[in-house]
């Protein structure tokens, strides 16, 4: 007998992201006629130990093209998961690792398996006649993500202008995920007319933060200081910084190139560097301080500031399981990032946030700077009570599609519904900044 909820056909189409570049849509369609689809993320600052994105090379646009990837959902993929049941994940994706063979997904590609892997959750949720968020969490699925929102970008994002990459806001004083999307509004508000004022021509880099036409990356953190209080906000209190140094992207081996103060440093120095602005700014959050090569660098930043302060792992630890685990028993980072393409599957996601939540460390679910409409992930937060969701700044349509989301669901939800709030920064010892 055909289950219901059984895959009955799988189709990729090539779609385009918001740097313009292709990526992978996946339809799932079950026998009773339910179906759901799923578009693939890219990265640009990539850990090397990611899953593997397939891209086509040659070429054709910059040789980034996927037709192998969607030709591998079309033919092998769609064979081998026909007939299984869209809502038994784990069965599901362990197929498609097993089909795979490879450590990586290097043969299929991860965003081959990852756009099946999210679209037989959608199909999975819409046979059960739930929204995503319900279908992975049940009823008590009701909190909300503290957001982590970029005011500038910078690294990778734009063109290496500064070496730092993300300069986010998080909104600790905020009552409701509503409140912090309102006041995180505000601050980005002013953020442009200060820099509009200072003559800094002003655009934005890849995900939709301010353009950082700055001298020093401490002035992107004194400008932002400032717009937090001219936004009428007590800095540290009410809204305070998040930063993803990125540090992989500046530094190999222990070295690291401030290419903006043209400084050499080592470990040492960075951490130094770091802990200095940790004292002069409002800092609650770190990701990537160090490279991700940088395993004692990372566990002396921990030991330094981990009691106060969120030390995030994304490049060095991108969504794995056994990485969190290594991390931990060296006392390396206390939150870790989790991007579902890091991976290729959402079952090996959600080992890594078990794994992580298990050993006291704090989620972070997180959009790439390569993003779509796609809103899978803003589910993912909710559904897996990560309690924090980075997608990156307050513009663009490929960002606000994700916190207008949330935002549909907070009210959804009603008064059942939680603010993950500051106690998200209190996991592990860490409190939130005063
Ligand atoms: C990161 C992400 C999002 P990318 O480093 O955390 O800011 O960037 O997708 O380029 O890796
Ligand atoms: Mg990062």
């Amino acid at each position: 007998m055909t289950l219901p909820s059984a895959i009955r056909s799988v189709h990729a189409r090539r779609v385009w992201d918001s740097r313009g570049r292709p990526t992978v849509e996946a339809e799932v369609a079950l026998h009773d006629g339910s179906a759901g689809s799923a578009i693939v993320p890219a990265g640009a600052s990539k850990g090397t130990r990611e899953a593997l994105e397939l891209r086509d090379g040659g070429d054709r646009f910059g040789g980034l093209d996927v037709q192998c990837a969607v030709a591998h959902v079309n033919g092998e993929i769609a064979r081998a998961v026909q007939g299984l049941a869209a809502d038994d994940q784990a069965t599901l994706d362990a197929r498609l690792v097993a089909l795979d063979g490879t450590p990586t997904k290097a043969r299929l590609g991860a965003n081959a398996t990852l756009a099946v892997s999210m679209a037989a959750a959608h199909a999975a949720a819409a046979a059960h006649g739930v929204p995503l968020y319900q279908y992975l969490g049940g009823a008590d699925a009701a909190l909300l993500p503290m957001p982590q929102i970029q005011i500038f970008g910078g690294g990778a994002h734009a063109g290496r202008r500064v070496d730092i990459q993300d300069f986010m806001v998080v909104c600790p004083g905020a009552g409701s995920f509503a409140q912090a999307l309102e006041w995180t509004a505000e601050v980005y508000r002013h953020a442009g007319l200060l820099m509009r004022a200072r003559g800094a021509l002003v655009g934005v880099a890849d995900e939709g933060g301010w353009w950082p036409a700055f001298d020093t990356n401490e002035m992107a953190l004194e400008a932002l200081v400032s717009a937090i209080e001219r936004a009428g906000f007590v800095p540290g209190e009410q809204v305070a910084i998040a930063l993803d140094i990125a540090a992989s992207d500046f530094g190999r081996g222990g070295r690291y190139t401030l290419g903006l103060e043209r400084r050499e440093l080592d470990s040492d120095g960075l951490i130094e560097l770091l802990l200095r602005w940790c004292e002069r700014f409002p800092i609650a959050s770190i990701e990537d301080p160090l490279g991700e090569d940088d395993a004692p660098g990372f566990t002396r930043f921990t030991a330094a500031v981990g009691h106060r302060l969120q030390v995030v792992g994304d490049d060095f630890l991108v969504s794995s399981a056994a990485l969190v685990g290594e991390a931990a028993a060296a006392g390396a980072a206390n939150a870790v990032l989790l991007k579902p393409n890091q991976r290729g599957t959402l079952t090996e996601t959600l080992q890594c946030w078990d794994a992580a939540r298990a050993l006291g460390y704090a989620g972070i679910v997180s959009a790439r700077s390569g993003e779509t409409e796609d809103t899978t992930i803003v589910h993912l937060a909710i559904g897996w009570q990560a309690g924090q969701l980075k997608v990156g700044s307050f513009a663009r349509g490929e960002r606000m599609a994700k916190w207008n989301e949330a935002l549909r669901i907070e009210e959804r939800l009603g008064a059942r519904a939680r603010f993950a709030g500051a106690a998200v920064f209190g996991r592990n010892g860490a409190r939130p900044p005063v």
